[in-house]
């Protein structure tokens, strides 16, 4: 009778035991996301799918590429894999100027409306900025005159530089659904900081200045343009080789939201991806001690000139096992036939290469990124 009963007792531990088990693995399969304040929706979503998928974005996606211009639903990446990327990149230099287009000729207007799209269809939006000077009205690559200590606050421009920023903080305040609501964003600015190419680069300005001037520019937004739906992210390129050297521009973790990194550069080394692989992993480590996601926040090979750069070079880094963990997006630069292409377009070399990664499943586009994000809510 004894052992009746205890074995009685021991088949219902055992299947309460089954039980919490199954409890725990489904919940640990089920993306969870539990904050769903605007401003956090799109860190909420990154965290949320670190592990499951790494999101596919292109510069300018929906607005031209090889052989096409402003035509409503067009993009590269669906004619050549059938679907939008995940993330579209969006450049605003010239808003600064109050231009009604971009320094790549594309109208304002025109960008809104294809960001709120965007938006509305499920993608997330970044806007990378290449101002022009506040101080002489030239381009973000001349470094001949110095800029940042001028427009930084008790410099000679800083006033030049207020209306500059009010209206870069207006355009992104009118990025709103029909209905008023804010969308949600990624702001990048002063990327690339370690190269000495542009004016608020590592030649000509101080690192305490460029760190005056990110800060600056966060808090002016987040306060005085009340973007609270802003996540903004740090991206120096590929000139560092310890985490101590990636966080010399680092304003500060309350400034930053994303740790970004952009490189195109190593990819030309013979022993490029696994250096782009450890520089991603060192990012990694440090994103363990303030929970941010880390992007790769621009790459690709310049008119892809290598027919197999997606699946051999790209792949080999977004395959590595770490990568796939802890990277949450990827996004390729312009498509634009008068000047340069990262992505290939239909009946080019590279077009099946490219689909081949794409088409992986941990390789996210919009139609996998909205299902993995419907799954999450159910
Ligand atoms: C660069 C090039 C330029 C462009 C700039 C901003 O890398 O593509 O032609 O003006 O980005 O989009």
């Amino acid at each position: 009778m004894r052992n009746l009963i205890n074995k009685i007792r021991l088949a219902s531990s055992t299947s309460i035991i089954l039980f919490l088990l199954f409890v725990i693995i489904s919940c640990q399969n089920k993306v969870n996301i539990t904050n769903t304040e605007p401003e956090k929706e799109i860190l909420n979503q990154l965290q949320a799918l670190k592990g499951k998928g790494i999101l596919f974005g292109h510069q300018d996606d929906l607005a031209y590429g090889i052989g096409w211009s402003y035509i409503e639903g067009e993009s590269d990446v669906k004619r050549v894999t059938g679907d939008y990327p995940a993330l579209f990149g969006w450049e605003l230099g010239g808003i600064e100027e109050d231009r009604l287009v971009n320094l790549d000729s594309v109208p304002f207007s025109y960008m809104r409306k294809l960001a709120v799209w965007g938006h509305q269809s499920g993608g997330i939006n970044t806007f990378s900025w290449h101002p022009f000077s506040a101080v002489n009205g030239e381009n973000s690559w001349n470094t001949e005159t110095i800029v940042v200590n001028k427009i930084l606050p008790g410099g000679s421009h800083h006033n030049e530089f207020l209306v500059h920023m009010d209206r870069l903080g207006n355009f992104l305040q009118s990025l709103k659904t029909d209905d008023g609501k804010n969308i949600p964003f990624i702001f990048r600015p002063w990327h690339e900081m370690d190269g000495s190419w542009f004016w608020w680069g590592s030649s000509t300005c101080t690192n305490e200045e460029f760190k005056e001037l990110f800060r600056f520019t966060v808090e002016y937004l987040r306060n005085e343009k009340e973007l609270d739906q802003m996540a903004v992210a740090y991206s120096p390129d590929r000139n560092f080789s310890t985490i101590e050297e990636y966080k010399t521009w680092y304003p500060g973790d309350d400034v930053v939201d994303i740790l970004g990194m952009d490189d195109y550069h190593d990819f030309k080394l013979p022993n490029g991806t696994d250096l782009i692989v450890h520089k991603l992993h060192m990012i990694f480590e440090f994103s363990k001690t303030n929970n941010k996601p880390v992007a790769f926040t621009e790459t690709g090979l310049e008119n892809v000139t290598d027919s197999t750069w997606f699946s051999q070079k790209l792949g080999a880094v977004l395959n590595d096992p770490l990568v796939k963990k802890e990277l949450s997006y990827v996004m390729v630069w312009r498509s634009d036939p008068r000047v340069h292409f990262y992505f290939p377009y239909p009946g080019h070399p590279s077009a099946s290469d490219a689909k081949k990664l794409l088409d992986q499943p941990n390789i996210l586009l919009l139609e996998d990124f909205n299902t993995l994000i419907s799954e999450s809510l159910d």
